[in-house]
């Protein structure tokens, strides 16, 4: 199947402090998502920075990546067809106050800081995303 894609998702520090992580993952399996690896880690300040690079010239930057690396987070690989738009869709708007019914962030997101997971947003960056996380 040629557009069998993987994308790294992140369920962010807000979602895993209210223990949120098996009803994210079981809305991922329900939409055809497979969970192919995860991983609960909590990332230093430094890696959070790296893991963020292109957004490095925003202002909200320096809080965007002292919050990633407040808690743990589980970083997972998600495949299915077109997986990285799929994942996109199904998270809904940066700002939950924009995003759309039945998406995740309109379900559990906070704030636009505190949205609750991350998607990768092309080809290219899911393929470093993933490697960020799972190196091996
Ligand atoms: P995305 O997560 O929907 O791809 P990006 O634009 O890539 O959104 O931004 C990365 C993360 O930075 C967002 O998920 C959000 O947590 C945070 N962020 C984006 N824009 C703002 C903002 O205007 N203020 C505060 N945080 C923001
Ligand atoms: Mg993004």
């Amino acid at each position: 199947m040629s557009n069998l894609e993987q994308t790294l998702s992140i369920i962010k520090p807000d979602a895993v402090e209210r223990n949120l992580e098996n009803d994210i993952k079981a809305i991922f399996k329900k939409n055809g998502f497979s969970i192919i690896k995860e991983k609960k880690i909590q990332i230093e300040k430094s890696e959070a920075e790296k893991f963020y690079k292109t957004h490095e010239t925003k202002p909200f930057y320096d809080d965007l990546c002292t919050y990633l690396s407040s808690g743990p987070i589980l970083a997972m690989v998600l495949e299915k067809k077109n997986a990285i738009s799929a994942n996109r869709e199904l998270m809904g708007s940066t700002n939950p106050d924009d995003a759309e019914e039945g998406t995740i962030r309109k379900k559990y997101g906070i704030s636009i800081d505190k949205n609750s997971v991350h998607g990768s947003d092309s080809m290219e960056n899911a393929k470093i995303e993933i490697n960020f996380f799972f190196k091996d």
